[in-house]
């Protein structure tokens, strides 16, 4: 059984993936409108196993005797600078998402919650690799620079950037 207030931490946790799913299909959108297909492709993905971050923290409140809850969320932005901007705004965010993981897991640790705790671990390491994706994405993005070919190329190769984990083609378990 966890305790409220480890109940509303994980809550607050289903809203952020929740919104990671929501602006990462957002993202995708602008990209595949834009002509962007394999940026899109890439994005589109990484909404889907967002969403499945969020299913995954939602069951397991419930399986805990918690009440998971499905959030309102806000509406997303519709239009976005450049393509180093996006990408830039996804390493923002899971550099945000790591620290509330990070967060939560102290919490565990605090109310003696090991379960959740270990439970945890997973999103721990997931973010390592989502981090690193996206820094990869960025380093990228800089040696392009204005180089229109080069933005061809990365838009035709992204899929390939992604090695195992998430935001590569396979959902999250
Ligand atoms: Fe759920 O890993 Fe990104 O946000």
């Amino acid at each position: 059984m966890i305790s409220s207030k480890i109940e509303k931490a994980l809550n607050q946790q289903v809203l952020l993936e929740a919104e990671s799913s929501q602006i990462y299909l957002a993202m995708a959108s602008w990209a595949e409108v834009g002509g962007l297909s394999g940026i899109a492709e890439f994005l589109f993905t990484h909404s889907d196993e967002e969403r499945m971050h969020m299913l995954k923290l939602l069951k397991f409140i419930n399986e805990r005797g918690g009440h998971g809850i499905v959030p309102t969320l806000k509406a997303p932005p519709l239009k976005y600078k450049g393509i180093k901007e996006l990408f830039q705004e996804v390493l923002d965010h899971e550099i945000h998402v790591s620290a509330e993981i990070n967060k939560l897991v102290e919490s565990c640790l605090k109310e003696k919650d090991y379960t959740t705790h270990n439970f945890l671990q997973w999103y721990v390491s997931e973010q390592i690799e989502e981090e690193a994706l996206a820094r990869k994405i960025m380093d990228k993005l800089k040696l392009i620079g204005d180089d229109k070919a080069g933005m061809y190329i990365f838009d035709r190769d992204i899929a390939s950037l992604a090695g195992g984990g998430t935001a590569k083609g396979k959902p999250a378990e």
